[in-house]
């Protein structure tokens, strides 16, 4: 193993300033332009023409991983040199390479600034803190940074990025559970990206405190490492992003269904109860977990043999009644002879180590611990493989807490060894080098069957390996309205798959914030209700029969609407677009969008517009975008690019169509498991514009998808000829759905479809 030469010093000693400098030469040579100064060296790559990377550093490691990018650079490329610059150009954009002194300046291909060094400062560094100082434009937004508190305008604001275990945070705590050092800079009518690729505590300030010259960002140690993203259009440059650091799979379709947690299920009987109650109700519901106390001891990988004495035989029948489990992992192993985790850890040496071989051990919930050394991968297929425990018996989903890594305290030791680096270098990927090494065994070990993994914990690129969840929230509505913040800017940064503890992990929500948050839980891409120990329970059943009953209806509108989600998680697999939308995406030069009062609005799939409303308040300003809208539960149309002031019962939540909007949907049905009445709701509110949606469908458990056997097929909206069109299906798989109906929302004059018609696979055309 060789050693890291790069030393911690924590904060940089001295304080003495070292700056890029003046280019001395440079170099081109494998698809890398190398440009030297006296004091640090660039490298400059082409990923594609709207992605560049610049890499600055004192002291390259000559073994350079990442754990984001999947993809390489081009073998080569042009570049045109003046006395003053070096200019590279793509058809999309152009690097001019400032020489004196060293500076880096992106322009479209029309020649306007997109991004700039800051003329003054540039790049340098204090100690081994690089800092790249930048020019602020005037007007210019920021969004992005994944799982960050404040508004989604970050003007104005600074982060950390710092992996931490955060219960009890507030709307306003920094840093909270992942790192996703990308942000998108939106100034002139024009959009970038920006990917600072270092896993190192880094630092972004969108011009906080600062003059109105200034923005920075960097990290304590490691290179200047960044990808810059020079598409024209937020959607385009998420899909940049995601084509770099990859996308997610599609997920188990169980997931997708409602999913119901608690700290914790004590025992088999428990969980079978209240599955059991979910049936007898006829709430939907597909999944159950159980958090930490089903084990012996916390000893993962042990079932606790006195409360889960036949953990099959609980499978089994909850199995029978369509319910799938999840079951919560940590990363602390205890520290216990004869416990085979613990013995095979010591025996092979993979746990985390100080220099001097002994292994770290810290404290958390089954007393002192030591922590697998996920950056190794034979570490990595131990753990995965010892998922047996788990899978053998039935469990197909795998929650990755605790994995910032947390320890009581907080405080693992800096000098603590991960691989071949020290915990400051590594922390940020800590989670998501779990989440992947959860993901690739239990993947193996399922033979064909899609695992769902859930991580606390994560970085760029965690999408390809793992839903996530935003941690320890609190019961109230400002926590709700964080939560969809946290979701909407999880999207930007190529999560799709996101959750929050419906109902606010800590404290006891008010049955009207429940009854409310479940609502958003609908429009969430996923769906879970989660406690804290000690707090009261939060089934649907516990809220009184009246709010029972809404619950209930929320969550059967879940159901019908699956199609729809389906398929919208299959376009988060193809171009990287999140399922639930920020506003910004689409309409990121429209004030109102980034208005205090608007900013939690989000676009759920294509069609769906959802303004999250407190639950104390009963009518509620949205902003309604360009286009026009109908109301969802009433059909009722709206213009857009106004405020509209709407009724927002508990029995309501706003949710708005895009007029041309096309959602498929279902009937009511129990769990995924179960067939309904096999017929397809087409459903297409008017519009003057043409509109199609891609209509996708697969076994939903499978991997099968990956040998074709879909089911694809457009379905169009076509205004002008006055047709729905259903091109032919493409893919071997057979839709479960053997007849079509069409819902016809907002067109005078016709009804709705009565007539159900056989759902074949050529092309269908309806005449309006
Ligand atoms: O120290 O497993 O965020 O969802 O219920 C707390 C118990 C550990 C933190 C997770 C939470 C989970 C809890 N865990």
């Amino acid at each position: 193993m060789p050693l890291s030469t790069f030393i911690y010093s924590g904060y940089p000693t001295g304080m003495n300033l070292e700056i890029a400098g003046n280019v001395q030469g440079f170099k081109q040579q494998d698809g890398i332009l190398t440009i030297k100064t006296a004091e640090a060296e660039a490298r400059v790559y082409i990923y594609s023409p709207t992605i560049i990377r610049v890499s600055i550093s004192k002291n390259f490691n000559p073994d350079d991983p990442s754990f984001a990018v999947i993809r390489q650079p081009l073998a080569d490329f042009d570049f045109d040199e003046s006395s003053v610059n070096i200019d590279i150009t793509t058809p999309a954009l152009r690097l001019s390479i400032q020489k004196s002194p060293l500076r880096f300046n992106f322009f479209t291909a029309g020649g306007i600034s997109l991004s700039e060094d800051d003329a003054r400062f540039g790049t340098n560094w204090q100690g081994e803190r690089v800092i790249c100082y930048r020019r602020l434009f005037e007007g210019e937004r920021f969004i992005g940074l994944g799982e960050k508190t404040g508004n989604l305008d970050r003007r104005g604001a600074a982060y950390v990025n710092w992996n931490t275990d955060a219960p009890n945070h507030t709307p306003e705590s920094d840093p909270l559970y992942k790192t996703f050092p990308f942000f998108i800079g939106l100034h002139s009518g024009l959009t970038y990206g920006l990917f600072l690729d270092n896993t190192h505590k880094s630092y972004f300030d969108f011009g906080a405190s600062t003059d109105e010259e200034t923005s920075w960002f960097g990290a304590d140690g490691g290179d200047l490492n960044y990808y810059f993203f020079g598409a024209q259009g937020v959607a385009k440059i998420i899909e940049d992003y995601t084509w770099l650091t990859g996308r997610m799979e599609m997920p188990p379709l169980w997931s997708l269904g409602y999913q119901q947690c608690r700290w914790s299920y004590m025992s088999a009987d428990e969980v079978l109860n209240i599955a059991q109650t979910f049936r007898k109700k006829q709430i939907p519901a597909d999944v159950m977990y159980c958090d930490i106390d089903y084990m012996d001891d916390f000893k993962i990988f042990t079932w606790n043999k006195k409360t889960f004495p036949k953990p099959k035989q609980m499978l089994d029948k909850l199995k029978e009644m369509d319910f799938r489990l999840v079951t919560i992992v940590d990363p602390g192993i205890k520290v216990e002879e004869g416990y085979k985790e613990y013995d095979e850890g010591i025996e092979q040496d993979y746990f985390a180590k100080y220099p001097d071989g002994e292994n770290y051990t810290g404290y958390v919930w089954p007393g002192r611990c030591h922590f697998p050394d996920f950056f190794r991968e034979e570490v990595r297929e131990w753990w995965g493989a010892a998922f047996t425990a788990l899978t053998q018996p039935g469990v197909e989903g795998f929650w990755n807490d605790m994995n910032e890594p947390a320890a009581w305290g907080q405080n693992i030791p800096w000098i603590v060894k991960f691989g071949d680096k020290f915990m400051p270098e590594v922390r940020n990927a800590y989670g998501m080098q779990m989440a992947r090494a959860t993901y690739d065994g239990t993947r193996k070990i399922m033979g064909n069957k899609r695992p769902f993994v859930l991580t606390r914990a994560a970085y760029s690129g965690t999408q390809r390996y793992s839903a996530v969840w935003t941690g320890d929230n609190t019961g109230t509505d400002a926590h709700m309205l964080l939560g969809q913040r946290l979701v909407n800017s999880l999207g930007i940064t190529g999560m799709s798959f996101i959750g929050v503890d419906i109902g606010g992990f800590s404290g006891n929500p008010t049955s009207e914030l429940m009854v409310r948050w479940n609502s958003l839980g609908v429009y969430t891409p996923m769906f879970r209700n989660h406690a804290i120990q000690g707090s009261k329970m939060r089934e649907p059943w516990e809220w009184g029969k009246g709010n029972e009953q809404i619950i209930k209806k929320d969550i059967e509108q879940r159901y019908k609407i699956l199609p729809y989600l389906y398929s919208s998680f299959y376009q988060s697999t193809q171009t990287g677009l999140p399922v639930s939308r920020t506003l910004a995406i689409e309409h990121s030069f429209d004030g109102n969008v980034f208005d205090e009062r608007f900013q939690n609005e989000f676009m759920f799939g294509d069609a769906m517009l959802v303004a999250p409303v407190e639950s104390t308040k009963l009518t509620e300003d949205v902003y309604l975008p360009r286009g026009s809208w109908y109301r969802l539960s009433s059909d009722r149309f709206y213009e857009g690019e106004q405020i509209v002031n709407v009724q927002a019962p508990l029995t309501d939540l706003p949710v708005f169509v895009r007029a041309g909007g096309i959602i498929p949907m279902q009937s009511v049905v129990q769990s995924t498991n179960e067939k309904g009445d096999g017929i397809l709701q087409v459903h297409v509110w008017n519009g003057r514009e043409a509109n199609s949606f891609v209509y996708y469908e697969d076994d939903g458990v499978s991997y099968d998808y990956e040998q074709d056997i879909y089911y694809k097929r457009t379905i169009a909206f076509n205004p002008i000829e006055k047709t729905i069109n259903l091109s032919s299906v493409e893919g071997s798989f057979k839709s479960r759905f053997m007849q079509l109906r069409f819902v016809l929302h907002g067109f005078d004059g016709v009804k709705l479809q009565e007539e159900i018609i056989e759902n074949k696979s050529g092309e269908i055309e309806v005449k309006l």
